[in-house]
């Protein structure tokens, strides 16, 4: 079968996940850029791919996926290298409960409500707005204080006896933003064990191989 094609761009925090999946496992693969949020230069193929106009979405021979979640398991379920997946069913359930809440609960706290408002709006030159991102602060505690909870003084939020999992993976990115506001720097620095846990996340050659234009300071609309 032909290499796994991967629609994305490199600025969106869930196509870093869906990276960060392929690189842990050393997946060759093809890297298709779709600019969600400039919709005019979208192909129609890509809308026929993912019916809710989002990034990412995945091609693998006749499989067509979109969420990142199912995106990201299939890699790993799919392909050699090193299991990002506990074997256990709890262990396992726990990590898939974590992805959930990552999904439900952090991204639009920690990205687009701390991220997007603080750090993000001023380089498009756009009003910050103060009353979200304290609106947002008890979610993102909420967030950092049950992930910490997770890690439970271990080195990963669900992979005691293998390295990061998916649930690192997922999480990773979101905090790479988050941790640009000083709002979300501080936090983490409350939070010594996620603090280290992040630092080990970004020191590994996933995230390394994966910057996103959007952390290093270049500009652009989207999150
Ligand atoms: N549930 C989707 C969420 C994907 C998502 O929200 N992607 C963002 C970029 S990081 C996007 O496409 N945003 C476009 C928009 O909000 O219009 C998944 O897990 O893949």
């Amino acid at each position: 079968m032909t290499a796994p094609v991967l629609f994305g761009a490199i600025y969106s925090v869930y196509t870093r996940i869906a990276r960060l999946a392929l690189a842990e496992k050393g997946v060759a693969h093809r890297f298709e850029p779709v600019d969600i949020f400039d919709p005019p230069s979208v192909p129609a193929e890509y809308r026929g791919l993912h019916p809710f106009d989002r990034i990412p979405a995945l091609r693998h021979g006749a499989l067509d996926l979109f969420e990142t979640a199912a995106i990201a398991r299939y890699v790993d379920e799919g392909f050699a290298g090193p299991p990002l997946q506990p074997a256990a069913p709890g262990a396992r359930a726990r990590m898939a409960q974590i992805v959930g809440l990552l999904d439900a609960y952090a991204y639009r706290t920690l990205v687009w409500d701390v991220f997007v408002e603080r750090v993000r709006k001023p380089v498009r030159g756009e009003p910050v707005d103060e009353g979200r991102i304290a609106a947002a602060l008890p979610q993102a505690a909420r967030c950092c204080r049950v992930l910490e909870g997770f890690l439970g003084g271990g080195d990963w939020l669900a992979g005691e006896g293998l390295g990061p999992t998916l649930a690192d993976l997922h999480a990773a990115p979101m905090f790479a933003c988050f941790r640009m506001a000083p709002e979300g720097a501080s936090m983490l620095a409350a939070h010594a064990a996620l603090d280290r846990w992040y630092r080990r996340m970004a020191a590994r050659p996933s995230m390394l191989a994966t910057p996103s234009p959007m952390i290093e300071g270049a500009s652009h609309a989207g999150a």
